[in-house]
């Protein structure tokens, strides 16, 4: 019976999960994750980013990431599974973020040395030795170059499934090839973070699949190829820069020597990485339309599975490729979890203090407003960061602690509705999504039946299940979806948090006060 490895490289985190499938029998027999900011602290980070300046700038460093893979593994293999079993490892990674090879690279991933730690291998790789991440907002200026270029952004959006997003990959090479032409005519491969990853594993040149490609400005989403127009508005000579795109359950090649020999994994099948939210997908077992799920994490996300792509006509949303070869429309807000970290941190809060504030008072707020914007936010778009507070004391903690959580599940609701899902169930995941107040509110908001899962970890799991599905599909017959989902992707039935319908009603009016503060503090008239 095979054993399935999914890993999961978010912002400030690398998590794994083993499957063990098969004989009638779907379980999880190992679940880890390591903090890069507590696991590395050479490396500076905090919450995963590289300290800086400039609060538009976000970067990260390429070589934590792969320490941390080697440490992961190292972990695996000392997990006491029967690592002889493992068949299929796959991986997700948090999304945009871009690695960059220089034309030594190709031939030093094909010859780890099993003997020597990666790191000190992968640094000489590097023609550039940070990757800005989803978190950075610099790139204002190369949207806009891009989008002109291309004859604006609803037509790179209508291509690309997205207009011109300042975290984007695409806007991203741009600004890297204006201020250092040098480093950028040094690099022979721009990786996203989970090709990258996959790489290392594969000691070879990992293909982008569709869902991680399309957060790139750059993938022609119906047809799954880099889009020349969007190329050429980009950089010089990108076409060749780029990796190749395979669909999600392409299989890259066998376990490199390094982790056969340092650690003794299998020659187990390596398949494509995809993005977190991607693979999220999968592991909130959203492979119907119908549904959206909610990731509460570093971002917060929603999202949900697309037959179609209908592009998002506001520009706030994203199409992006799903692993089931179909699309997903998704929403992304850059002030989750450290925007909730903030307010119970001002006032010293435990989180079931947090959580015993949300119930004791009352919905609505009085109809004050908190718009929780401490960083640069994505949506709605916002570049000078900074709280902004409608009738609300910045000293009321109470009000503060209600504050944050309502107009986070607000600004999801009014922001999601391009996606036309008339939703009645919502799948919760990502670490607050453990916390059933928040989740209380989540339902009174949208008015729907709010679930949880049994692994809170959707995008290491998605990962998981994407390599099982991979692997049945080359041993054949191929699984449908539902089937890979089952069980392991399901939410838990008794875990279910109704609305309750006054306090829907109150919602109702307050979603209207919110729309008119945010408004107000756009400087717009009303929200698009
Ligand atoms: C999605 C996005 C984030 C990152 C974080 O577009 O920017 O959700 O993937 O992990």
């Amino acid at each position: 019976m095979p054993l399935y490895l999914g890993l999961d490289s978010s912002t400030q985190s690398l998590s794994a999960i083993v499957l063990d499938i098969g004989d009638g029998k779907r379980r999880v027999v190992f679940e880890d994750s390591l903090s890069f900011d507590e696991t590395f602290p050479d490396y500076g980070t905090r919450h995963g980013v590289l300290p800086g300046d400039d609060p538009l700038v976000a970067v990260s460093s390429p070589l934590m990431w792969a320490a941390a893979l080697d440490e992961m593994m190292s972990r695996v293999s000392r997990a006491g599974l029967d690592l002889g079993r493992l068949a299929a490892v796959s991986g997700s990674a948090q999304q945009h973020g871009s690695v960059y090879l220089n034309a030594g690279a190709a031939r030093a991933l094909a010859s780890l040395d099993p003997g020597r730690p990666l790191v000190d291998q992968v640094r000489p790789m590097l023609s550039r030795p940070v990757s800005p991440i989803w978190m950075d907002s610099s790139t204002g200026a190369e949207c806009r170059q891009i989008a002109s270029a291309v004859g604006g952004d609803t037509v790179l959006a209508q291509h690309t499934g997205s207009r011109a997003f300042e975290r984007f990959t695409g806007p991203q090479i741009r600004k890297f090839a204006q201020r250092e032409p040098d480093a950028y005519a040094a690099t022979s491969r721009i990786h996203l973070v989970s090709s990258f990853l996959a790489s290392l594993l594969a000691g070879s040149d990992a293909p982008v699949d569709p869902g991680d490609g399309s957060g790139m400005n750059l993938m022609d989403l119906e047809t799954g190829t880099w889009w020349g127009p969007a190329m050429d508005a980009t950089a010089p000579g990108l076409r060749d820069k780029l990796p190749k795109i395979a669909p999600a359950s392409a299989i890259v090649g066998p376990l490199a020597a390094y982790w056969t020999k340092r650690y003794g994994f299998p020659a187990a099948r390596v398949v494509v990485w995809s993005g977190d939210n991607p693979c999220s997908l999968i592991g909130t077992g959203l492979v119907r339309e119908g549904r959206l799920a909610v990731s509460l994490g570093t971002s917060d996300t929603v999202f949900g599975l697309m037959r179609e792509p209908r592009v998002d006509p506001t520009g706030t949303g994203h199409v992006f490729g799903s692993p089931t070869g179909e699309f997903m429309g998704l929403t992304c807000f850059k002030n989750g979890s450290l925007a909730r970290e903030r307010i119970r941190d001002k006032w010293h809060l435990s989180w079931d203090e947090f959580s015993g504030i949300l119930r004791s008072t009352p919905p609505g707020n009085g109809g004050r407003v908190l718009l929780p914007w401490f960083e640069p936010e994505i949506t709605p778009a916002v570049t000078e960061p900074g709280v902004r507070r409608c009738g609300l004391a910045e000293d009321d903690r109470d009000g503060n602690v209600r504050g944050v959580i309502e107009a986070q599940m607000t600004s999801m609701a009014l922001h999601s509705r391009w996606m036309g899902v008339d939703v009645d169930t919502i799948h919760a995941t990502g670490g607050a999504a453990a916390n059933r107040e928040i989740l209380q509110v989540m339902a009174d908001v949208f008015d729907a039946d709010v679930y949880q899962f049994e692994v809170g970890n959707s995008a290491s799991l998605g990962a998981a299940l994407r390599a099982a599905q991979a692997d049945a599909a080359v041993r054949g017959p191929a699984a449908t979806w539902d089937e890979v989902v089952r069980e392991l992707a399901e939410p838990v039935t008794t875990s279910r948090i109704a609305p309750v319908p006054e306090r829907v009603a109150v919602y109702r009016e307050f979603a209207r006060t919110y729309a008119a503060c945010e408004a107000e503090a756009l400087g717009r008239v009303s929200v698009r």
